[in-house]
């Protein structure tokens, strides 16, 4: 499945005077205010966000799964899905391969797609959430944080492993997420669980190459609902200052509790330079791995609106690596993760247009309401012409959603794979 740009283009055309009268009515208004709209359309252009290669086929519940049709059942045509998104959107330039998963036959013929698709290989993440076959210890009771040393071990080899495959497709970074908790009150020593992670990720950290970073990921509860190990960020930030200089926070949306404020967490981790990566989605009620932008937007742009401030202000802090964790349980997954591209790029448009300068000199004054008006202000703005001229600009679709329907993409990827094919995944 590849993509015909030149009926993206012809897709564009009949869009095209809508856009232009939208775009140039936002940008009179924009530069009236001293905003550099051109900064603004080329910031989005170059925002990258990574997909994960589990996120391509429809995801479950415990209570069931219902596939989607044409769902991609090799690592082939994942890249393939994720070549599509791209080619609509101009921002899901990167894939992020779970191992073992995805665990490539042949390098060459894999990069090759990819390098045809124009994606490039993001993070790999390790699992020792299951017991993989043949595996020779379980997890049931733990991986890197496992009384048993042996268990404890094969957990760090896992990841040393995943490490390798990285090098191998050029990939810079590793994802640890842990599912390591307990059940009950009194099953698991704390501190002992906590001292074995860490004993365990110090591992993983020295095999790590020099341009590598290692991102440890944080999660309250869930698979194990009394206790995980690695329950909140400032574990996770205790951890990585454990393990030295290229070992990062990772935050995940979803992994909080109802109202924690995630954006002064951003900014903190910023500010001490450990954010290292950030993976997107929404949420009503836990890690619900909803559609990012569907439920809290407000919530969406004032986090951006610390990343933008961090990106700008903490040169000790790396960039951070984006990408998706959503689930896809009813909705085509390509459309829903078009939705969440684009939900991700108007929260960042919005947050470029606050003005910085403003903000702080309200923030001298005590001025609240000046504050809030300043903030709201940027929010209020409807910046999707923006985003259409960032994807005009680069061959992507005016309407992404539009153009992935009228090109009859899911039709093609079922006759392509047939009706039943099933992706392995989350
Ligand atoms: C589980 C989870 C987590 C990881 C992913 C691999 O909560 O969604 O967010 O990043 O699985
Ligand atoms: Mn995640
Ligand atoms: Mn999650």
């Amino acid at each position: 499945m590849q993509i015909n740009k030149e009926e993206i283009r012809s897709g564009n055309e009949n869009l095209r005077e809508a856009h232009k009268a939208g775009f140039d009515f936002l940008a009179n208004t924009l530069s009236g205010q001293g905003v550099d709209v051109n900064a603004i359309v080329q910031r989005l252009a170059d925002f990258q966000v990574a997909i994960p290669s589990w996120a391509l086929g429809a995801g479950g519940t415990r209570f069931g799964r219902f596939s989607y049709y044409g769902e991609p059942s090799s690592l082939e045509q994942k890249i393939q899905d994720v070549g599509v998104l791209h080619a609509l959107t101009q921002t899901a330039g990167a894939i992020s391969l779970h191992i073992p998963w995805d665990v490539p036959e042949d390098y060459k013929a894999i990069k090759e797609v990819a390098a045809l698709n124009d994606i490039v290989f993001d993070a790999v993440n390790s699992n020792t959430f299951q017991d993989q076959k043949d595996a020779v210890h379980s997890y049931k009771y733990g991986s890197l944080s496992n009384v048993d040393k042996a268990v404890r071990d094969q957990a760090i080899a896992h990841n040393i492993e995943v490490v390798e495959i990285g090098k191998k497709l050029g990939s810079k970074s590793l994802t640890v997420w842990l599912a390591d908790g307990s059940n009950f009150p009194g099953q698991s020593n704390f501190q002992t669980a906590l001292r074995h992670t860490e004993d365990s990720l110090k591992q993983i950290y020295g095999v790590l190459p020099e341009d590598w970073k290692m991102f440890i990921e944080y999660k309250p509860y869930e698979p194990y609902f009394y206790s995980t190990v690695i329950q909140d960020w400032g574990t996770s930030f205790m951890l990585a200052n454990a393990c030295g200089e290229k070992a990062f926070t990772l935050v995940d949306l979803g992994h909080h509790l109802p109202n924690t404020n995630i954006e002064q967490i951003v900014s903190t981790l910023m500010m001490k330079g450990k954010l290292g990566g950030f993976h997107f989605n929404d949420s009503k009620y836990g890690d619900d791995d909803s559609t990012v932008g569907s439920v809290k937007p407000y919530a969406l742009f004032l986090i951006f609106n610390e990343l933008v401030y961090g990106m700008k202000n903490n040169p000790q802090n790396p960039y951070p690596a984006w990408m998706i964790d959503a689930s896809h349980n009813v909705k085509d997954p390509l459309e829903d993760l078009i939705q969440s591209l684009e939900a991700i790029q108007e929260a960042y448009a919005k947050a470029l247009l606050v003005d910085q300068d403003r903000l702080k000199a309200a923030q001298l004054e005590n001025d609240v309401v000046q504050c809030q008006e300043i903030l709201q202000n940027a929010y209020r703005t409807d910046v999707r012409p923006l985003l259409q001229r960032a994807r005009l600009e680069r061959d992507g679709a005016l309407n992404p959603i539009q153009a992935y329907r009228s090109m009859g993409i899911r039709q093609k990827l079922v006759d392509e794979r047939g009706r039943h094919s099933v992706a392995s995944g989350l």
